[in-house]
């Protein structure tokens, strides 16, 4: 009885070691990733420990009342201290324009993504990328049909991996000032599961996107010999695992698991909603992302133009509450148009919720320029 249990106890703990080493993932899918790439890596599974990176997209590019001023950023004039994270835009690179989708010039875009890099920022890239069938904007699914329409037929193929070509050449031309390559967590087909772009919902199959997600990777990687991406899979916000699951593509091409989530209603119950609904979203994320061994973030967030003044350590930071994920990015501060047309995810110097957000920037857990600049994260 002894030895069998002494047979037993040797038994489990070889399966505990075994199943340990082939659960950890410790380097990025590419297997070709560049040394910063991997680095990066592993120092983001490690980092989500201290807490999360704060993010903004388009940062360094505008705010509310400026654009394009060297060095200005809103998280900058609020907290005397830049996002540890950035999000910036590829849409309308496809069609060779010398703009994006929100007018920010792509050389003034790759010159912020080296400043931020320099800095010891972390970058990811979205895209929202015109329907390659109809030539019509991102956003219009009809007819349904695109997805498939890429992978099986010979024109529509021409004219999206031309257009990956174009993304391929920015990418490639992102340099650190040793001339490596810059890092870039990149969130392909984000929003997957909604029905608002042609690559998502029911504008296609899971199968399909599936194999589009796929192909995509590996035209990048292996015919553009582009390996500094970690890749992201990025759903809009979800109601359980299985729909979470449904359109992923698979552990071999997935290196970072997140969501997007907006908070649309306002007031108490407003508020309660969303912190219960981040909250359990959040935990589905980080048991899913365990499960796959992925590094699990919010790829978007926001409560446009904030109009509750303690929403950071009242409402954001209860929904967070002891997750440990990797980052939030905060979504653009595009401006005020009018009373009505206003967009904004963060604030500006002299907005009423700025005074809170330096108490949420003052919590332990929340990581800014300085704090992952100590980290060293691409050594
Ligand atoms: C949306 C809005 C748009 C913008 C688009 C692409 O969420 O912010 O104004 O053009 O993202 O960045």
């Amino acid at each position: 009885m002894a030895r069998q249990k002494l047979a037993g106890f040797v038994f489990w703990v070889f399966m505990v070691a075994v199943s340990g080493n082939i659960k950890a993932q410790t380097a990025p899918v590419d297997k070709q990733a560049t040394k910063e790439t991997v680095n990066l890596y592993r120092n983001l599974v490690k980092l989500r420990n201290k807490g999360f990176m704060f993010g903004h997209q388009d940062d360094l590019a505008y705010g509310v009342g400026w654009k394009y001023e060297p060095g200005r950023s809103d998280i900058k004039d609020v907290t005397g201290d830049y996002p540890a994270f950035y999000g910036f835009e590829l849409g309308r690179l496809e069609l060779d324009h010398a703009v994006n989708i929100d007018s920010v010039p792509f050389d003034k875009m790759k010159q912020f993504i080296h400043d931020a890099y320099q800095r010891g920022g972390v970058i990811t890239l979205s895209w929202h990328l015109n329907n390659p069938l109809t030539g019509k904007t991102a956003w219009d699914p009809s007819p349904a049909g695109t997805v498939p329409a890429i992978l099986d037929s010979a024109a529509t193929n021409a004219i999206y991996t031309s257009w990956l070509d174009k993304v391929a050449a920015f990418i490639a031309d992102l340099k650190g000032d040793k001339g490596e390559a810059i890092p870039i967590i990149f969130r392909p087909f984000h929003e997957l599961n909604g029905s608002w772009f042609w690559w998502g919902g029911k504008n296609c199959s899971p199968a399909s996107l599936k194999r589009l997600y796929q192909f995509t990777e590996t035209y990048l990687r292996d015919k553009k010999n582009i390996h500094n991406l970690l890749y992201a899979y990025n759903t809009d916000r979800f109601a359980t695992a299985d729909e979470y699951m449904e359109r992923y593509p698979g552990n071999g091409w997935v290196d970072i698991m997140g969501f997007d989530i907006y908070q649309r209603e306002g007031g108490a119950a407003g508020n309660a909603k969303f912190i219960a609904e981040l909250d359990k979203s959040l935990t589905t994320l980080e048991d899913i992302a365990k499960q796959n061994n992925k590094i699990p973030a919010l790829t978007e967030f926001g409560y446009n133009a904030l109009p509750d003044s303690t929403w950071w350590t009242g409402v954001f930071v209860k929904g967070i509450g002891t997750h440990k994920i990797s980052y939030v990015l905060g979504w653009r501060n595009a401006g005020i148009k009018s009373a009505k047309q206003r967009e904004y995810y963060v604030p500006y110097k002299g907005e009423p919720s700025a005074a809170d957000f330096v108490a949420f920037y003052n919590l332990p857990q929340t990581l800014f320029q300085k704090d992952v600049a100590k980290e060293k994260l691409y050594k």
